[in-house]
C-alpha cells in the first residue's frame, strides 16, 4: 500500500516494545497514539497479543508494536505468548526495551535482552526507562545508568512517564530518527490492526480483570459472541460477550455478591463500547468455565491462541 501524499524525506517503521510484564508497555502505546487501543492493568499477562498502534506526524509514520509481557513461562499460553513475542521482533526497525524507573534491572531483564539479541542481531535497541513520575530524579538518573549498561556502551536511553506525557515527544524524535525513509504504510485516519470485536473484547476483559488478584487474571479470556441491533430500540446495538474462567470457584468471584462485581464490570466497559461504536450499546455478559484452558491446546486454539 502506498499513499500519495507522502511527503520528500518522509520516514516511516516498526518498533516494538519489549520487557517484563507490567512494566508500562500498553500504556505507553497508547500515551504514543493518543488513543487506548491496548488494555492496561497493575498485574503481569495483560496484553496477550501484538498489537500495532499508529503514530502520525506531518513527516514520519511510526507503527509501534505493543507485545505481550517476557517471563518464564509457567503454562502453554504463556509459552505461546513468549512466542508470538519473537515472532513479531525478528523484522523491526527498532526495539525498545522497558524498564520501569522503581525496578531494580534482574535476571528478567537480561534473559529478555538475550533473546533480543539471537532472534534479531542487527536490529538497533533503544533502552527506555518507564514510569518515571513514580520516583525521584536521582532515582531516574541511577535507573537510566543502569540500563546503559546493560544495553552496552553505544546504546541510547529514554526516561518518560506516559502517564504525566513526560519525555513522550522527545521519545518520538528518537523514535523516528532511527526510521529508514519510506511510505507511509496506513492512511492518515488508521490507529489500530485491531478489529472492533477484538477491541470489545479486550475491554470487557480489562473492566474483568480490575481488582482481581493472584492467579484469576490468568484465567479470564473473554470473546465476543454477537453484535446485533436490538429489535426494539432503534439505534441500539446488543452486544453479547462471553467471559471464560477456569473454573467453578472463580465464576462465582467474578460475579461477586449479588452480582455486584459483573454489574461493575458492564458498567465500567459498556460506556467505553458506545464510545467505540459509536452508539448506544446494550452489553450483555455471560460466563463460562472451560476447564484449564490456558493449558490445553485445544481450549487455546478456540480462543484464538
Ligand atoms: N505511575 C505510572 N504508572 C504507569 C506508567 N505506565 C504504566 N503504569 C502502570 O503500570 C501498570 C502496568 O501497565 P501496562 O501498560 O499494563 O504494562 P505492560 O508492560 O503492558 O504489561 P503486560 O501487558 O502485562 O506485559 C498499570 O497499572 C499502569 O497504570 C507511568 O508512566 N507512570
Ligand atoms: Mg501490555
Amino acid at each position: 500500500m502506498n499513499f500519495t501524499d507522502t511527503p520528500d524525506g518522509f520516514r516511516s517503521g516498526f518498533i516494538s516494545f519489549v520487557g517484563r510484564p507490567n512494566t508500562g508497555k500498553s500504556t505507553l502505546t497508547n500515551a504514543l497514539v493518543g488513543q487506548k487501543i491496548a488494555i492496561t492493568a497493575n498485574q503481569p499477562e495483560t496484553t496477550r497479543h501484538p498489537i500495532r498502534g499508529l503514530v502520525h506526524r506531518p513527516d514520519a509514520q511510526i507503527i509501534v508494536v505493543d507485545t505481550p509481557g517476557l517471563h518464564r513461562p509457567r503454562t502453554l499460553l504463556g509459552e505461546r505468548l513468549n512466542e508470538v513475542v519473537k515472532d513479531t521482533y525478528s523484522d523491526m526497525d527498532l526495539i525498545a526495551l522497558t524498564v520501569p524507573a522503581d525496578e531494580k534491572i534482574g535476571p528478567g531483564d537480561r534473559w529478555i535482552l538475550e533473546n533480543v539479541r539471537k532472534v534479531s542481531p542487527k536490529t538497533p535497541i533503544l533502552g527506555i526507562v518507564t514510569k518515571v513520575d513514580k520516583v525521584s530524579r536521582d532515582q531516574v538518573a541511577v535507573q537510566l545508568m543502569a540500563l546503559h549498561e546493560l544495553l552496552g556502551p553505544e546504546s541510547e536511553v529514554i526516561p518518560v512517564s506516559a502517564v504525566t506525557g513526560e519525555q513522550k515527544d522527545v521519545l518520538i524524535d528518537v523514535i523516528v530518527e532511527h526510521l529508514p525513509q519510506g511510505p507511509k504504510f496506513y492512511p492518515d485516519d488508521h490507529i489500530t490492526d485491531d478489529d472492533t470485536e477484538t477491541r470489545i473484547a479486550e475491554l470487557v476483559r480489562e473492566a474483568a480483570l480490575s481488582g482481581l488478584k493472584d492467579e484469576l487474571p490468568h484465567s479470564v479470556a473473554v470473546q465476543v459472541d454477537e453484535i446485533l441491533p436490538n429489535e426494539e430500540r432503534p439505534g441500539v446495538m446488543d452486544v453479547h460477550v462471553i467471559i471464560y474462567v477456569e473454573r467453578e470457584g472463580q465464576k462465582d468471584i467474578i460475579i461477586g455478591k449479588g452480582a455486584r462485581r459483573l454489574g461493575r464490570i458492564v458498567y465500567e466497559a459498556r460506556p467505553q463500547i458506545c464510545q467505540l461504536l459509536g452508539t448506544n450499546v446494550y452489553l450483555d455478559i455471560r460466563i463460562k468455565v472451560l476447564k484449564n484452558w490456558q493449558s490445553d491446546p485445544k481450549q487455546l486454539g478456540r480462543l484464538g491462541f
